[in-house]
């Protein structure tokens, strides 16, 4: 394959409600795509840095910058590219997994649209249709928290996920299981807690939760492994899974029972793959976690989360969770549901209207 083109879009699209984290507050994503050409075909991905590097290291305009600088030159180099080859040509480069995975996941739509194969037939998919589950960011109070919640659950989401932060845990936890009862129910702190707040945490085993996503920081294996030692509830990891060989070596170290993949966070869908192999040899349950990505981004998460690993509902939630007006036509929910794209490669088409409207620059890299 040729690459005869290739552009960074970045647009701006409002959420839908502000979602707060505990690093922060989304209101608007700064969303990033690839876009490439090539004798046959084109491709698009979205590249998933936040605006700012407080989920992981990575943030938009660095990884614009990487991809203009560092990674399109040596793309762009190559000889003999196929999508399978680019993290071979890319690996000299260190980290920037999310830029990274942008530009692979763009030369194999690009690649898969030649072929006429879809995401899902080309990665293993066995669904045609994957469980959505929602995260709910943290609220002003209680009472809105159950509300949003609520309005989630009469939508059909049938797993809820309560980002937690020390100060806002036990009550909102508490609150939601006995209101809603027997619901899927699982927490992500973000790295908010050490493990001098075990006791604290300890306290949650009381209401039966699915696990604790990423509780401590990315680089406190050994701490979830203490931590998981003490808890009842299983731990999950999120920022710490970069590769599958940090999710090899994370489960060997017993510092998780579940794993959250996002194929941006270890440089792409066929890493992802892997990290899936490595967690089913291990018999570890994994999820599709998700980066509040638009239509570009979540047809593709849609078609991993329809491998057989995936076990646990995802964070793959319909366009409405996030937008007002996605950048394709609309992620909707089917009976707790989304269904997985068949078309090739990843099977939606970037509105070219809508982009125009709400993009805020282009740039040619090649
Ligand atoms: O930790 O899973 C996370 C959003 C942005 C950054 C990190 C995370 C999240 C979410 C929302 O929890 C997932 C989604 O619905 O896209
Ligand atoms: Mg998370």
């Amino acid at each position: 394959m040729k690459l005869t083109s290739v552009e960074l879009v970045r647009a701006s699209l409002p959420l839908a409600s502000p979602f707060r984290t505990s690093f922060g507050t989304q209101t608007v994503r700064q969303v990033l795509l690839v876009h490439v050409t090539t004798p046959e075909s084109e491709g698009w991905a979205e590249c998933v840095a936040l605006e700012d590097p407080l989920y992981s290291s990575e943030y938009v305009d660095g990884a614009a910058h990487v991809l203009r600088h560092h990674l399109v030159p040596r793309l762009a180099a190559a000889q003999g590219l196929t999508a399978a080859r680019v993290a071979t040509v890319l690996h000299p480069v260190k980290g920037h997994r999310m830029a990274k995975a942008g530009l692979e996941t763009a030369v194999l739509d690009a690649e898969l649209r030649a072929a006429g194969t879809s995401f899902s037939t080309h990665l293993g998919g066995v669904r045609d249709r994957v469980p959505a589950g929602v995260s709910v960011g943290i609220m002003d109070s209680v009472p809105q928290l159950l509300d949003a919640v609520d309005g989630y659950l009469a939508e059909g989401y049938v797993r809820i996920k309560l980002k937690i932060e020390p100060g806002w845990d036990y009550e909102p936890v508490r609150a939601v299981r006995e209101r809603f009862g027997d619901i899927l129910l699982q927490t992500d702190a973000n790295t908010a807690y050490t493990l001098k707040d075990w006791k604290l945490l300890q306290r949650l085993d009381a209401f039966d939760l699915l696990f604790h996503e990423q509780p401590m920081d990315e680089e406190d294996v050994r701490g979830h492994a203490e931590l998981a030692k003490l808890l009842a509830t299983p731990i999950c990891l999120d920022e710490s899974i970069v590769s599958a060989r940090a999710a090899a070596d994370a489960i060997a170290l017993g510092a998780c029972a579940v794993v959250n993949i996002k194929p941006g966070r270890v440089g792409g869908y066929l890493e992802a793959r892997r990290i899936h192999d490595v967690c089913v040899a291990n018999g570890i349950p994994v999820w599709c976690g998700g980066m509040l990505e638009t239509g570009v981004g979540r047809a593709a998460n849609a078609a991993l989360a329809a491998l057989p690993g995936f076990t646990l509902p995802g964070d793959v939630s319909a366009s409405s969770r996030y937008y007002a007006q996605d950048l394709t036509a609309p992620f909707v929910l089917d009976d707790g549901h989304l269904t997985v794209p068949t078309g090739p490669g990843t099977g939606v088409e970037v509105l070219p209207d809508v982009l125009a409207s709400l993009a805020t620059s282009t740039e040619r890299l090649l």
